[in-house]
């Protein structure tokens, strides 16, 4: 019998960004989708990226996360390589604060998307829901899963805040 395929691939540009795409894995293990996480550098790693997005719908992968900071060429590269649907994830940069990340990833041309999430941490882990979410339409187990998730998240909110 043959392997459920992973749905979803956790790319980054360098072992750097690691720190803020864990955000991103850590909450798709929560929500129990099964992904897996590689380095993938648009710069130091050309044919590897290649070779990924050429792969990936062959693989069985159906979101794909890539996460990269500065020149942040990797999101758009994968895009143009694979029709996997690509949520990229700006990493916050020390130089420009991750501005430099976004641009980089937000403003494609016409004919390839990638869906820019926010810069650093909060992007990650908005990749791993808007991830789950793709992956919900056909899953009512997971449906369920991020359902609960949310009503969690929502009854954590005080109605007020607190005074000192
Ligand atoms: C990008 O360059 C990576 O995505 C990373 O965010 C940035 C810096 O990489 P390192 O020099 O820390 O390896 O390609």
């Amino acid at each position: 019998m043959s392997a459920q395929p992973v749905p979803v691939g956790i790319i980054m540009g360098s072992q750097s960004d690691w720190p803020t795409m864990k955000e991103a894995a850590d909450l798709l293990d929560t929500l129990g989708v099964a992904h897996e996480v590689r380095i993938v550098s648009a710069h130091r790693t050309p044919d590897r990226l290649w070779d990924y997005g050429k792969s990936a719908v062959d693989r069985g992968l159906q979101v794909i996360i890539a996460g990269a900071g500065g020149a942040a060429h990797l999101p758009g590269m994968m895009a143009s390589k694979t029709r996997v649907p690509v949520i990229g994830v700006p990493v916050q940069t020390r130089a420009l604060s991750g501005v430099d990340s976004l641009y980089s990833i937000v403003q494609m041309p016409r004919g390839f998307p990638v869906a820019t999430m926010a810069i650093g941490a909060a992007g990650a882990a908005n990749a791993a829901l808007m991830a789950a979410g793709i992956l919900a339409l056909r899953d009512p187990e997971l449906a369920a899963r991020l359902d609960a998730w949310r009503a969690e998240l929502s009854a954590s909110i005080p109605d007020a805040p607190e005074r000192d």
